[in-house]
């Protein structure tokens, strides 16, 4: 190496010992060599910033170790005037957010991130950026690592049936149009189930278990940013585009579910979503209602089997 790099034996040493300090696991033979064992599992931003041909989405990335919520900081630089586009990524949140003040399990070895998006958009749209969050997410699940990965009305993101990604969309708005969104995903990746909390035990699931290995993340964000200026480009001129997409991967539509709403719970077929993103659910009455927001839960087909 010191042949190679025209470098001191005593400087290869020291660019060695900082590789180990950032996390890398090194073999050293005596007057042989080094070995690379193991890298860290980090997010390698430099890699991120070379791969990425995005025009919009994380041209400007904050990168941080540990955070509240990415969601919350994105929200405060969005109203501080940051550009869109721009990302706030952490490895970590101590306050991770879910809908209606849920939490979200967030330790390290995971993607959390959020984005700053300015649409043009009345509104009673805004919505529809979770579905156009959820299209992006399960095309680079799908496309990167060829994992079938289908959308649960209206922010989750399954594999065989188990969570892998929760989606947060909040905003600032006008009386009739959006100001600023910012999206914010959780994806599960690396991190180690056992340890998660006992009440998402069984229902949550990681890319790297359905994989079988652990997956290299920087790769995966670049193709996630990649895959999210794709459909923003997409939604903001033909948003029908992003809808037929979401219809393609919704493992949703077409099965019996159980929504609660203000007025109680209803059971009936998803039959599909509208333009402004609300489930269309086809009730036993034979009437159609539309849901707004909320939870829905698929029902084991007995009536639609
Ligand atoms: C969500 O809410 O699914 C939206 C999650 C959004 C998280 C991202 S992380 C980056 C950004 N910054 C934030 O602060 N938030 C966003 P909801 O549909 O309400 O689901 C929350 C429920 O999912 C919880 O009540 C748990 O049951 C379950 N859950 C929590 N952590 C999980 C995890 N890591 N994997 C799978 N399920 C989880």
């Amino acid at each position: 190496m010191a042949e190679k790099f025209r470098i001191s034996r005593a400087a290869v040493w020291k660019q060695i010992k900082m590789l180990e300090r950032e996390g890398c696991k090194i073999e050293a033979v005596r007057s042989k060599g080094y070995r690379l064992v193991t890298m860290p599992d980090i997010i390698v931003l430099d890699d991120v910033k070379h791969e990425l041909k995005t025009t919009t989405i994380g041209k400007d990335i904050r990168y941080y170790s540990e955070v509240d919520s990415t969601n919350t900081l994105a929200m405060k630089l969005a109203q501080d005037g940051a550009s869109e586009g721009t990302v706030v990524i952490a490895e970590t949140q101590h306050g991770g957010k879910g809908r209606l003040g849920r939490r979200w399990f967030s330790p390290r070895g995971n993607l959390l991130l959020s984005i700053i998006l300015r649409p043009v958009l009345p509104t009673h749209k805004a919505p529809l950026i979770t579905l156009l969050g959820g299209v992006a997410v399960a095309a680079a699940i799908r496309e990167h690592l060829g994992i079938a990965a289908g959308i649960k009305w209206p922010n989750d993101i399954l594999i065989r049936g188990k969570k892998v990604c929760g989606l947060l969309a909040e905003m600032s708005a006008e009386p009739d149009s959006v100001r600023y969104i910012v999206l914010g995903i959780g994806l599960n990746v690396n991190m180690d189930s056992r340890l998660a909390p006992a009440e998402i035990q069984g229902m949550a699931t990681t890319l790297a278990a359905e994989r079988g290995g652990i997956i290299d993340r920087t790769r995966l964000f670049a193709e996630l940013l990649a895959q999210i200026d794709r459909w923003y480009r997409i939604f903001c001129e033909n948003p029908e585009a992003v809808l037929s997409a979401w219809r393609n991967l919704s493992v949703t539509l077409g099965r019996r579910v159980a929504a609660v709403g203000q007025d109680g719970t209803i059971e009936g077929v998803a039959e599909d979503i509208d333009s402004e993103g609300r489930l269309m659910v086809r009730l036993d009455s034979g009437v159609l209602q539309r849901i707004a927001s909320g939870d829905v839960t698929i029902r084991k087909d007995t009536k639609n089997e």
